[in-house]
């Protein structure tokens, strides 16, 4: 019995430019805020940077040839701003020819590239403009769409914006756990709003330009659970929801941000004076289709204290906490709950009527080992089985899911975490960068062969 998913259905795996690339020097690449970052001691776990994590610039055609072995047709990675424009204006054009050299290889290897614009690895010299919590740093980056896309558009047909603005925005910003790693609630609110304008900027330039393209943004959501059904934690929980899920996704729905998260926030003051005239107009671009990030769920608790600063690390929340996870786990620490993801995909089919859903990232670390050549990733295989049926549930239950694009072809460099923890499908050895297949890789490629989970 195999649950077989719609005819067309698009696999991939996904990747991020800072994550894998390493050469953060070469060919006139300019500093980004993670290179910045991960210079300071303490930033990141083991002081690691993003030298040489995967060493693919150097070795992408070895990585390509991966793809093209698994069969996965699809392949999402991100352009590195600072390769492009190393001072995030002036163009640099070895920086652009690797991309196409790149897309190129892909191409001759039968695997459509999907191109993302900007996963978090801002121009150092943008940053010291002020970064995201400077309203300029929209149209900049609408200039550098136009640039990469100018470069690309002739092959690439699938372009998203921004990944994940909420982890740009409020973990950059607010609890200073990621690059450029300020801690300023105010602010990162700011920037999470420039953000979705440099989104809508940079929508409007792709759609200007001509071409067959789809335009997407990727969102990473937390569906939130509570313990107790009473109107405080449905409270708790509504807040957490409001700020993680909505402050993105609503906006680019034409229905600017919800009043009552704007109320929860105006005790800071900034968010609603950085809305200018125009701005949601901007913002809500119309969308081909919505890229969405699941790995896990949150749950929300009041606290006693309805004036009291929130625990979790969300800018601005009053009056609520996080409670620990529970239940198997990943490496990470995070909470393993497919029927979550399910809820999740449901919920988003009826909140945003008519547009189409891509899974653009899922995945989970867990400790991996390679004995005799071979990694026997149990716990992974088990979370992709049971996450795409996840995804097979929504599907059947009606859920507009055109494709699943799985986290990560190669384990990475996990940002703060550094290259502790391991996501690939793909083990490397960040000694001697040689790639194993998981036995992940080998249960994935067979789904994508079926089209369908055995
Ligand atoms: O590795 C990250 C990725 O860059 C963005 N989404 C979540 C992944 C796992 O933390």
């Amino acid at each position: 019995m195999t649950r077989s998913f719609p005819a067309g259905f698009r696999w991939g795996t996904a990747t991020a430019a800072y994550q894998i690339e390493g050469s953060t020097t070469a060919d006139g690449r300019g500093p980004s805020i993670w290179d910045t970052f991960t210079a300071r001691t303490g930033r990141v776990l083991d002081d690691a940077t993003g030298d040489p994590a995967c060493d693919h610039y150097r070795r992408y055609r070895e990585d390509v040839a991966l793809l093209s072995e698994l069969g996965v047709p699809y392949y999402r990675f991100s352009v590195a701003w600072s390769r492009v424009m190393p001072d995030g204006r002036t163009i640099e054009p070895r920086g652009l020819a690797f991309y196409d050299r790149l897309v190129d290889t892909l191409l001759e290897h039968g695997v459509t590239p999907m191109v993302t614009l900007y996963h978090w690895d801002l121009p150092e010299a943008l940053q010291a403009e002020g970064g995201w919590p400077n309203r300029d740093l929209a149209g900049l980056f609408a200039d550098y769409a136009a640039t990469v896309h100018k470069a690309l558009g002739d092959r690439v047909r699938q372009w998203t914006t921004i990944n994940e603005p909420f982890c740009a925005a409020f973990i950059g910003y607010g609890n200073g756990d990621h690059a450029p790693g300020l801690r300023d609630e105010g602010a990162a609110l700011v920037a999470g709003h420039n953000l979705m304008l440099a989104h809508g900027q940079a929508a409007q330039v792709l759609r200007a330009n001509g071409g067959e393209q789809e335009v997407s943004i990727v969102l990473n959501f937390a569906p939130v659970l509570t313990d107790v059904d009473d109107a405080a934690h449905r409270e708790a929980a509504r807040k957490f929801d409001f700020l993680h899920n909505r402050f993105f996704l609503d906006p680019l729905l034409g229905r600017g941000y919800p009043p009552e998260l704007l109320a929860d926030l105006a005790h800071l003051g900034t968010l609603e004076a950085a809305i200018a005239d125009g701005d949601l107009e901007i913002i809500a671009q119309p969308l081909d289709v919505l890229g969405v990030n699941y790995y896990a769920p949150a749950r929300a608790v009041p606290l006693d204290d309805p004036e009291a600063d929130s625990n979790c690390p969300l800018p601005g929340l009053r009056g609520m906490d996080v409670t620990p996870p529970r239940g198997d786990l990943t490496s990470l620490g995070w909470e393993q709950r497919p029927e979550s993801f399910t809820d999740l995909l449901l919920w988003l089919h009826g909140h945003c009527p008519g547009l189409p859903l891509v899974i653009a990232e899922n995945g989970a670390a867990f400790v991996d080992e390679v004995v005799d050549g071979r990694v026997r990733d149990t716990d992974r295989v088990r979370y992709f089985a049971e996450h795409l049926a996840a995804v097979h549930t929504a599907i059947e239950r009606g859920a507009d899911i055109r494709g699943y694009m799985a986290w990560s072809l190669l384990d990475n460099f996990e940002w703060a975490m550094g290259y502790t923890q391991r996501f690939g499908i793909v083990h490397v050895d960040f000694e001697t960068q040689e790639r194993v297949l998981k036995d992940s890789a080998l249960f994935y490629a067979d789904v994508v062969a079926r089209n369908g989970l055995p």
